[in-house]
């Protein structure tokens, strides 16, 4: 039996659109969501689109859950390493060679909110919200999310999101460069798809070049072998910890964590 569609994919005038339609689960990035997703940017690379609209359905009130919890290991493997679903995400992303509009609706948690970072626009519904979602569960972020976070906000803001965990309003994060632009609900897809049109019209080879460049600027941050070494032992011991079981488990058991530091 086939897997169920739970992302849509279109293209039409050089102009890709792929839809996040697993509405019962809130469009949480399971590996096979994303499997479904990184076969569809696969599919406009070949139809070399000049610009993609990643959206959720529309009057969405949730865009993307994040992470899959119930996929989260708890068997001592590190949750967010380099082959996991939600990494290969962000690098397909960063990777395509044409701009990818994040057109939002609702709420983006977790690896939702890196993933629609990741994306090169940001065009949000005054309904959008975005929250980091790690300290809540008890996950140890990774290297290169951290970065993603660090290239979309100040210090500041990043460690306000990282710490508490909570939702910011459309608004604010416009205010804050965090997003491009919020436009109210009934004028998203045509601000955001006249946005995608003006960038399809222009040079391709040029755009795709700049992207890169920009990709490749943003992630040089000096980190020394032993700096890295460093991080990767300490977030070990994050999610190694009971703390991080617990997390997973109060998601699932549907009841508020309790953290004991340990
Ligand atoms: C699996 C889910 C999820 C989900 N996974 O609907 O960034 S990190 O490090 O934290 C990373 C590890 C990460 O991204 O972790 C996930 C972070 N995400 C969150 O904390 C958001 C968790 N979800 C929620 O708070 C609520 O589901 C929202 C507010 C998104 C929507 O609430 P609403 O009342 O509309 P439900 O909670 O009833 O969810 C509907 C179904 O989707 C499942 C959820 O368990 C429920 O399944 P059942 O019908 O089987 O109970 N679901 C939601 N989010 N991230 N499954």
């Amino acid at each position: 039996m086939n897997a169920p569609e739970l992302v849509a994919c279109h293209c039409a005038d050089d102009v890709g659109t792929v839809t996040l339609q697993h509405d019962e689960r809130r469009n949480a990035l399971s590996a096979e969501l994303v499997r479904q997703l990184v076969a569809a940017l696969a599919g406009l690379r070949e139809r070399q689109a000049r610009a993609v609209v990643l959206r959720a359905r529309p009057g969405a009130k949730v865009f993307s859950a994040g992470h899959d919890v119930t996929e989260l290991p708890l068997d001592g493997r590190d949750p967010l390493g380099w082959d996991d679903p939600l990494r290969h995400l962000v690098r397909e992303i960063e990777n395509f060679p044409a701009p990818v509009i994040a057109m939002v609706e609702g709420g983006v948690w977790g690896g939702a909110c890196e993933t629609v970072l990741a994306c090169d626009l940001i065009v949000a519904a005054p309904s959008a919200t975005f929250a980091v979602t790690p300290a809540r569960l008890g996950v140890p972020y990774n290297v290169s999310g951290m970065l993603t976070f660090l290239n979309a906000a100040g210090l500041r803001i990043v460690k306000e999101m990282v710490f508490t965990a909570r939702p910011v309003s459309a608004e604010r994060a416009e205010r804050l460069g965090l997003i491009n632009h919020v436009v109210p609900a009934e004028a998203l897809e045509d601000f955001s798809f006249e946005l995608a049109r003006t960038i399809a019209a222009n040079a391709p080879l040029s755009v795709a070049v700049m992207k890169e460049q920009l990709r490749i600027l943003a992630g040089a941050h000096p980190m020394t072998p032993q700096g890295f070494e460093r991080v990767q032992g300490l977030r070990r011991m994050v999610y190694d910890s009971e703390d991080y079981r617990e997390g997973v488990r109060a998601f699932l058991e549907k009841r508020p964590a309790v953290f004991r530091g340990r």
